[in-house]
């Protein structure tokens, strides 16, 4: 299991509080650290939203950890996840930070990721490959983040009770479609069933010693480029920017977005 990267030594996103610092080799809880002192912080304006979870501790609030609460999801990806003095713990280790920051729920907080694919073509139509590895070049489609500008997977939250693909088919028409529904063509291309290629942590920025993002990625793969393939795209919601990207080994995305696009590329036997 890896060492999180994004959620560590840094300035925690739109607040003041820095983190105390984690080195590699005190990530896991199991590594002695006496001195770790990490801030508590839970952004305040998630406070009385919807999507978000009271505070801790409470007299009137229970959360059912490790199990499906009414129809809030808290089962994590990774196993059972420890309670420490009535508060969840982070599965991967010490971020340096605990309370929620900007996440709604205390433990997992769960995300879809929509890995939208097809080849890349020449004018006449012909598959593009990659002239060192021989391999056809995979494109996918990518949104610039407004709150870090990095590109990434268009993903998103999964409402409580509501069923993955749902959840995969909306944050891809927000995020790269602009909400525009471009009717049944986008709605069969994702009944079509995509294939899951990572289900689990998100090494995300956002993550705290209390909270954190786990997401299950899937591909929905336009093999003959002529249904999503086709779609001119429009950045929407929190998206920036929005474009079909060549998938390749130096592709930089947020978080660990690329760990999850490259099965893709091995899946399709594509360049990377
Ligand atoms: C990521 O944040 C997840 O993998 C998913 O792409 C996304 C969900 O958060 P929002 O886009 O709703 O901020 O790390
Ligand atoms: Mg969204
Ligand atoms: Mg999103």
């Amino acid at each position: 299991i890896f060492r999180h990267v994004m959620c560590r030594n840094n300035l925690y996103p739109r607040s003041g509080v820095l983190r105390y610092p984690v080195p590699d080799e005190l990530v896991y809880w199991s590594e002695d650290y006496g001195e770790y002192c990490p801030p508590f912080y839970t952004a305040p304006h998630i406070n009385g939203q919807v999507w978000a979870d009271a505070p801790l501790p409470s007299e009137t609030f229970k959360p059912q950890w490790n199990q499906l609460d009414g129809n809030v999801n808290r089962v994590s990806y990774h196993g059972a996840y420890h309670i420490k003095d009535g508060l969840p713990r982070n599965p991967i280790g010490r971020t340096g930070i605990s309370g929620r920051g900007l996440l709604g729920r205390w433990g997992p907080n769960h995300a879809a990721d929509p890995i939208v694919t097809r080849w890349k073509r020449n004018d006449s139509g012909g598959m593009v490959s990659d002239s060192k590895t021989g391999k056809n070049i995979l494109q996918m489609v990518a949104i610039q983040r407004q709150d870090n500008k990095l590109w990434a997977i268009p993903g998103g939250m999964v409402d409580p009770g509501e069923n993955v693909s749902v959840t995969l088919k909306r944050e891809f028409t927000e995020e790269a479609l602009n909400f525009t529904d471009k009717g049944l063509m986008v709605e069969e291309f994702f009944k079509s069933g995509g294939v899951q290629v990572y289900s689990g942590y998100v090494d995300d920025f956002r993550n705290t010693d209390n909270a954190w993002i786990e997401t299950m990625a899937l591909n929905f793969h336009d093999q003959d480029g002529t249904k999503v393939g086709q779609l001119n795209l429009t950045a929407g919601d929190d998206a920036m920017n929005v474009r079909w990207t060549d998938m390749d080994g130096s592709l930089k995305l947020h978080a660990n977005h690329a760990d999850m696009v490259k099965e893709v590329a091995i899946r399709l036997n594509a360049h990377w």
